[in-house]
């Protein structure tokens, strides 16, 4: 009998094994609010939301979901939902306002708050370093192109092990550092906004060093116990066709995509193509002796965010992209099929593919879908009720995706589920609604979409009922 057989009840059909780790994520600037309380200062998404144009409708992040004032509750949802772990992050300028420098008292405690009353809850919690809220002033020094910024993290990162180490077991340093390096300084549709293909290609490196220093730096001051991680967005892309020139724009999204990461990060190298293919921005010689050694610290686990395949074939995108040069060789394809309120399509077998491509290139470390979740255009009935049929069957085809690739030898520790609450959607501002918690932001009041209530049954029964 295998693990995912160790459960009986008779109505679950598709099993997870024992143990296995149920979440909810959320993200720092996307449902705190109290952007200037308690000494926190301006990161670069307050500074990118209060530019004219950036973000839809000039939504910020100032209120969100009022999480800071609101963690009682929040938390509480969670414990009805059933969750065992809870995916957080830490906002950078609430407890290190400047970057550098001693840390702030009540930003630590804010954490200390919310740890304690998971765990008084029965919840892990799973701390983020950085889910892209830059403090401004570091990115005034050159942001994450600059190389100092990487030496910057590591002390944060220092500060948080040593301000919440007994009490946070499980630490990812960065969130989806694509996003970070491409959209923040590629194409500049995500904060800090700028549109150099150069930058963005010193920042994905900055952040991998960046990560090495940090988990180091988490490591010297946690219990040996403690797990160190990393998330990537990594993009499962297809090739429309197998002829060679839709094979090699596959390719080379894959180098600027996922292995600028996963090389130095597993490998302690840069994948030979990505130089290759971008030598006509850069020869990286900003990388320096020990840097790539220094990625590759040792890591626990890898954390997966994913949402939707690419493919791709021969020919040319729009530019400013987040590409760094491969725009010029490549078609994005507009998929076939169901969509979400965010255009993205709705497609289980990527995330499948690309467990059973970790499985294959990264054996014996362990996976977790840090987050996978949809949004759709979700309104309380006059009733009250927020029905959300779209979410629950996209998030049961994903969940049944996970365990196929658990049947297929994938080790997958744990799926945690984007997002608790509806939040600010980044450029998107509030008009995407990605949680399980519906939230009304005039009055904050939060009610349990359909979703929530299908997700604690899933929880309670440790898997999929038939549909
Ligand atoms: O909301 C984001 C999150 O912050 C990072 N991953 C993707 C989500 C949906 O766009």
């Amino acid at each position: 009998m295998t693990a995912l057989d160790a459960r009986t009840d008779p109505a679950t059909t598709l099993r997870f094994p024992e143990g296995f780790r149920w979440g909810t994520a959320t993200a720092a600037y996307q449902i705190e609010g109290a952007a200037a309380e308690d000494g926190r200062t301006p990161s670069i998404w307050d500074t990118f939301s209060r530019t004219p144009g950036k973000v839809r409708n000039g939504d910020t992040g100032d209120i969100a979901a009022d999480h800071y004032h609101r963690l009682d509750e929040d938390v509480a949802l969670m414990r009805r939902l059933g969750v065992t772990d809870y995916r957080f992050s830490i906002a950078w300028p609430r407890v290190q306002p400047t970057g550098r420098g001693p840390a702030v008292r009540k930003g630590l405690d804010f954490y200390r708050r919310l740890a304690d009353s998971l765990l008084e809850a029965g919840i892990r919690p799973v701390a983020t370093l950085y889910h892209w809220d830059l403090p401004q002033e570091l990115e005034d020094a050159g942001g994450w192109p600059h190389r100092e910024t990487a030496h910057r993290f590591a002390e944060y990162a220092g500060i948080m092990a040593d301000a919440l180490g007994d009490r946070v077991a499980t630490w990812t340093t960065l969130n989806e550092p694509w996003c970070a390096a491409f959209l923040g300084y590629g194409n500049g549709v995500h904060a800090p906004g700028r549109t150099d293909d150069l930058a963005a290609l010193r920042a994905a490196h900055h952040l991998n060093l960046a990560h090495g220093l940090g988990a180091r730096a988490l490591r010297g001051a946690l219990p040996a116990s403690a797990e160190v991680s990393l998330t990537l967005n990594l993009h499962a892309v297809r090739a429309l066709t197998q002829a060679p020139e839709d094979l090699d724009a596959a390719r080379r999204i894959d180098a600027v995509g996922n292995r600028i990461f996963l090389d130095p990060v597993f490998h302690g190298r840069l994948p030979e193509d990505l130089v290759r293919d971008t030598a006509p921005v850069t020869d990286w010689a900003f990388v320096r002796d020990g840097d790539l050694e220094a990625a590759a610290a040792p890591i626990d686990s890898l954390g997966i965010n994913y949402y939707s395949p690419s493919v791709v074939a021969a020919g040319s995108s729009e530019s400013p992209s987040p590409w760094a040069g491969a725009e010029r060789h490549v078609r994005f394809v507009p998929a076939p099929g169901p969509r979400t309120a965010m255009d993205w399509p709705v497609d289980a077998d990527g995330l499948h593919e690309l467990l059973i491509r970790l499985r294959d290139e990264l054996p014996g470390v362990p996976l977790v879908i840090t987050e996978n979740g949809a949004a759709y255009d979700d309104y309380a009935d006059p009733s009250g009720n927020v029905k959300d049929p779209e979410r629950v069957a996209y998030l049961h085809a994903h969940l049944a995706a996970v365990h196929r690739a658990l049947e297929d030898g994938a080790d997958v520790r744990g799926y945690f589920l984007w997002s608790l609450l509806d939040n600010f959607e980044w450029a998107y501002g509030y008009s995407k609604r990605f949680g399980i918690v519906h939230v009304d932001f005039a009055t904050q009041r939060r009610t349990l979409k359909d979703s929530a209530r299908w997700y604690a049954e899933v929880i309670a029964r440790g898997g999929l009922a038939e549909e």
